[in-house]
């Protein structure tokens, strides 16, 4: 029986991350070949497109991802700009399956012209596997460079708690959107294993870390909460920085903690309290 395959530049999740990262780099979030997605799919979904026998070529990962053996991402290509995705998909994603071994990717579909995933493969790999430990529905994880969060970052202490108050502060979105609050790593060599293992480390705790003087993570079941997160800190930034340096009415703790109650969120302790 011969069979038919849909094209799968119309793929739902191929037209997703299209729409992400051009909506990203129009965001000027994501200049020059900045930020990268990496969308774990449903198999079934994907072999509606794809002959999931022929691997097109291997590419080593320098890590080991046992928890992720025979998972399928679409990543975006390392090197590749943002605002070139949607009109040049197979060059600048990549459909890979995690090998039986744990430490090489299959190449399905994409980078077309050789190249090959993310140079923060690490960091979003190990992220994958620390968000399904805590949500089986977890999807997608996020990295971008977005102007304010760099900024606001810069000029506060590195204190998860203190830094995650200033934003919910600033803006009552804030803390409906992200109660979990928000992770800090230092500033950090990034593209390594290392940085890879740091995020992760946070992953256990947050949906959002911030890599200081570079930019922010963000974790989702879905691309629409996972932008949704880093775009909803990245406005509170820019309100936070834009009153900085003023006298801001900044909100009080107890319509904080109304605004908790009332939207049934759990705000991270420690910081109300
Ligand atoms: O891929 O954002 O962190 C470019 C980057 C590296
Ligand atoms: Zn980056």
């Amino acid at each position: 029986m011969k069979l038919f395959r849909k094209n799968i530049l119309f793929a739902p999740f191929v037209e997703e991350m299209c729409e992400a990262t051009a909506n990203m780099y129009r965001l000027g979030w994501d200049e020059r070949n900045g930020g990268n997605i990496s969308y774990l799919l449903d198999e079934k979904e994907v072999a509606e497109y794809l002959d999931l026998t022929k691997v097109i070529r291997t590419i080593p990962t320098g890590f080991e991802a046992k928890a992720l053996i025979g998972k399928i991402f679409i990543v975006t290509g390392t090197g590749k700009y943002f605002k070139n995705v949607e009109f040049d998909p197979e060059n600048n994603l990549g459909i890979v399956r995690i090998a039986e071994d744990g430490t090489t990717a299959e190449l399905l579909w994409g980078y077309a012209d050789g190249g090959k995933f993310t140079s923060e493969f690490p960091a979003h790999m190990m992220s994958h596997m620390a968000r399904l430990e805590k949500d089986p529905a977890h999807r997608i994880v996020m990295h971008s460079h977005p102007t304010y969060t760099i900024a606001m970052n810069a000029v506060c202490p590195r204190d998860e708690k203190d830094f995650t108050h200033k934003l919910w502060q600033s803006n009552t979105e804030a803390i409906v959107v992200f109660p979990d609050g928000v992770g800090i790593l230092p500033a950090m060599v990034c593209g390594t294993n290392e940085i890879g293992q740091a995020t992760a480390e946070k992953m256990k705790d947050f949906r959002l870390v911030v890599w200081s003087n570079h930019g922010i993570y963000g974790t989702g079941r879905d691309m629409d909460e996972t932008f949704g997160l880093i775009e909803t800190v990245e406005k509170t930034a820019e309100i936070y920085m834009l009153t900085l340096g003023h006298e801001p009415n900044v909100i009080p703790d107890d319509i904080l903690k109304a605004l908790a109650k009332r939207f049934d969120v759990k705000p991270l302790a420690g910081i109300l309290d």
